[in-house]
């Protein structure tokens, strides 16, 4: 009896996302070749998305992801796919008042507050900010939902600061080469940013590629007034690429750091990431 052959039937559609990686990856140099390999093999990465960020951009940065080989996840910095939906004021919804942890000091002045800055660029000890420095940077408003791991969500109308300028004007120092671009090799910076209230009650820990993500405030207002003290007065994240755990309010110190810091719900079981 002899062995027969079958043929291999690939779907047009693959086959044309396989040649269009190909030739994608002849322009690619060798260095980036193994970033993208890399990337392909990631959780949510994907052929199509591949070949789609070749054609969108021929650099090779966008490559050079940060992969967590703990978590399976995949990260890309400033990456387009990840733009949280947003909505207009008719859509907006009732304030919801959520988590008072390293909130809850009666004797907090949030005149007297001040944000430290730990381990920026050309600064031997901590950086001290005050609400008018950070006013200063381009203001920014967006529609954009919250949504409590309770299984709840509310449309806030949020106003302040991206933290992506921020980092602009207060850089880390880098993990490679001598002075960091913040825009330009975001991979050059440290991999986490931690966030927490002046007593240190509530803590985040947040990846880089989702704190300079476009739509990552540090914000002053929500609905168009100032905050409230329980709502994080004097200034807050507001972060929707993540759940609401991750936008902590009453920001006290920021500190950019190479290894992946506490987080107040990770230690109670959540995702570290917490991403939506
Ligand atoms: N400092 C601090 N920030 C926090 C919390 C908290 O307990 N303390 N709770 C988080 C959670 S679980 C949610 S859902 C949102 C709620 O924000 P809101 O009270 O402005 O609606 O804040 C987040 N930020
Ligand atoms: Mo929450």
């Amino acid at each position: 009896m002899s062995e027969e052959q079958v043929p291999v039937k690939i779907p047009a559609d693959l086959k044309r996302q396989n040649d269009e990686v190909e030739s994608a990856m002849r322009h690619l140099s060798r260095r980036s070749f193994i970033w993208a390999g890399i990337a392909s093999l990631g959780a949510y990465g994907g052929i199509h998305w591949l070949a789609s960020r070749l054609e969108d951009n021929g650099t090779p940065w966008p490559f050079r992801r940060v992969l967590d080989a703990n978590e399976g996840l995949a990260m890309d910095y400033f990456g387009p796919m990840r733009l949280a939906p947003t909505f207009s004021k008719s859509e907006l919804t009732e304030l919801r008042q959520n988590g008072d942890e390293g909130i809850n000091d009666e004797d907090f002045d949030p005149t007297q507050w001040k944000l430290t800055v730990n381990n920026v660029f050309g600064h031997d000890s901590p950086v001290q900010l005050t609400l008018d420095d950070i006013k200063r940077l381009p203001h920014t408003t967006q529609i954009t939902e919250m949504f409590c791991i309770e299984g709840w969500s509310i449309k806030v109308e949020w106003t302040g600061v991206r933290f992506v300028d921020f980092v602009e004007k207060y850089p880390p120092n880098p993990i490679r080469g001598d002075k960091p671009d913040v825009r330009g090799n975001p991979h050059d910076l440290p991999s986490y940013v931690a966030m927490l209230t002046p007593n240190e009650g509530y803590y985040v820990g947040l990846d880089m590629a989702s704190a300079l993500h476009p739509q990552t405030l540090l914000c002053f207002e929500m609905n168009g007034e100032p905050l409230s003290v329980d709502h994080g007065a004097p200034l807050r994240l507001a972060i929707p690429v993540k759940y609401g755990v991750k936008n902590i309010k009453r920001i006290g110190t920021i500190t950019y750091s190479s290894e992946k810091p506490k987080d107040y719900w990770a230690e109670q079981g959540y995702d570290w990431y917490a991403g939506l």
